[in-house]
C-alpha cells in the first residue's frame, strides 16, 4: 500500500499552448478521485493547487521575442512560465516524498513532468514508465510544434537547449531507465532521437503482440533496476480515444478501458511486492474536450488501481 496520498493540482495549459487542460485537476476532482482513492483503502489529502497565472494574462507576443533574447531559445511557447510552475512544482514533490507522503501531480499538460521528475529525482535514482501516445522527446530544435509538453523527457534529460531552463535536467533519471509504453505518434526528428536513445520503447506492436500486464512487468523491471524507485507519468492520451475522448492530442488505436486498468494494476502489485513507486502524475485531462466528463472519470479510477483498488 502507498502512504498518504498527497494530491498535487498544476493546471498549466502553456504547454499544450490550448486551454482546457489547466481544468483538468478540477474534472478529476469533480470525477471522485478522493472516493476512489478511498475505495482504494489509501487515505489522501489534497494540498490544492499550485498558483499558475492564466495564459490570457501572458502577452505571447512578447513571450516569444524574450524567449529568444533572454532565454535563447525560440521554440518554446511559454517556456519562462513554465519554468517558473516547474520549479514550484519540483520542490512540492521533493517535500512530499521528504514528509514520507505520495505525491500524486494532477496536470495539467504534460510539461508538468518536468517538475514531478525533477522534485522526485533530486534524492533518488529514479526510473520512469511513461504512458503515452506520443514519446514528448522533442527539443526546441526539433519540436514541429513549439509545444513544450512535446519535450518534458528532453528537458530532463538535458537534451536540446532550454536556456535558462536548463536546470531541468535531472541527472538522476538515466536514459536505460526509462520505459515508454503504448506509443504510436512520433515526429520524423523525434524518431531519430528515440531509436538512438537508450531509452526501452513498448509500443502500440508490443501491447498487441505480448499483451499489457506483461509489457508493464517488464518496463517495471526496467525501470527498477538500479535505481531507488519509479515515477508513472500517465498521459490519458495513451487510451484509446473512444473511451478517453477529453485529450488535446487524441490518436487513434490506443490501449483499452481494460488494457489501461490492467496496466495499473499491474503497477500496484508490483508495489505491494517491493514498495517501487515513488511519484506519480496523471496528465493531459481536458474536460471541455469531453461532454460527459468521461476522461476524467476514467483518470479518477485508473488512479484507484495503480494504488490497490481491486474488483474483489
Ligand atoms: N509530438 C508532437 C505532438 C504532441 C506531443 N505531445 C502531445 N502532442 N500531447 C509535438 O508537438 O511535439
Ligand atoms: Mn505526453
Ligand atoms: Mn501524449
Amino acid at each position: 500500500m502507498v502512504s498518504t496520498v498527497r494530491i498535487l493540482g498544476t493546471p498549466m495549459d502553456y504547454g499544450a499552448n490550448r486551454r482546457g487542460v489547466d481544468m483538468g485537476p478540477s474534472a478529476i476532482r469533480y470525477a471522485g478521485l478522493a472516493d476512489e482513492l478511498e475505495q482504494a483503502g489509501v487515505e489522501s489529502v489534497d494540498a490544492g493547487d499550485l498558483a499558475v497565472p492564466r495564459a490570457e494574462e501572458i502577452d505571447l507576443d512578447r513571450n516569444v521575442e524574450e524567449d529568444a533574447d533572454i532565454w535563447g531559445v525560440d521554440n518554446a511557447k511559454y517556456l519562462p512560465e513554465i519554468a517558473d510552475v516547474s520549479s514550484r512544482l519540483a520542490d512540492r514533490v521533493d517535500e512530499t516524498i521528504a514528509d514520507g507522503e505520495f505525491p500524486l501531480v494532477l496536470g495539467g499538460d504534460h510539461s508538468v513532468a518536468i517538475g514531478s521528475l525533477h522534485g522526485a529525482a533530486r534524492e533518488a535514482d529514479l526510473g520512469v514508465v511513461w504512458f503515452d501516445a506520443h514519446a514528448d522527446l522533442n527539443t526546441p530544435e526539433t519540436s514541429p510544434s513549439g509545444n513544450v509538453h512535446g519535450m518534458p523527457l528532453a528537458a530532463t534529460l538535458g537534451r536540446g537547449s532550454f536556456g535558462e531552463m536548463g536546470w531541468a535536467h535531472a541527472p538522476r533519471v538515466q536514459e536505460d531507465s526509462i520505459v515508454y509504453v503504448g506509443l504510436r505518434s512520433i515526429d520524423d526528428r523525434e524518431r531519430e532521437l528515440v531509436r538512438d536513445s537508450e531509452m526501452t520503447a513498448f509500443t502500440m506492436a508490443d501491447v498487441d503482440e505480448r499483451g499489457m500486464t506483461s509489457v508493464v512487468e517488464e518496463a517495471l523491471e526496467i525501470a527498477t533496476d538500479g535505481t531507488d524507485g519509479v515515477h508513472v507519468s500517465f498521459d490519458l492520451d495513451v487510451v484509446e480515444p473512444k473511451s478517453a475522448p477529453g485529450v488535446g492530442t487524441p490518436v487513434r488505436g490506443g490501449i483499452t478501458y481494460r488494457e489501461a486498468h490492467a496496466a495499473l494494476e499491474t503497477v500496484s502489485e508490483r508495489h505491494e511486492r517491493d514498495g517501487v513507486l515513488r511519484s506519480m502524475d496523471v496528465v493531459e485531462v481536458n474536460p471541455i474536450l469531453d461532454e460527459a466528463n468521461e476522461t476524467a472519470e476514467l483518470a479518477a479510477e485508473l488512479t484507484a488501481s495503480a494504488f490497490g483498488k481491486r474488483i474483489l
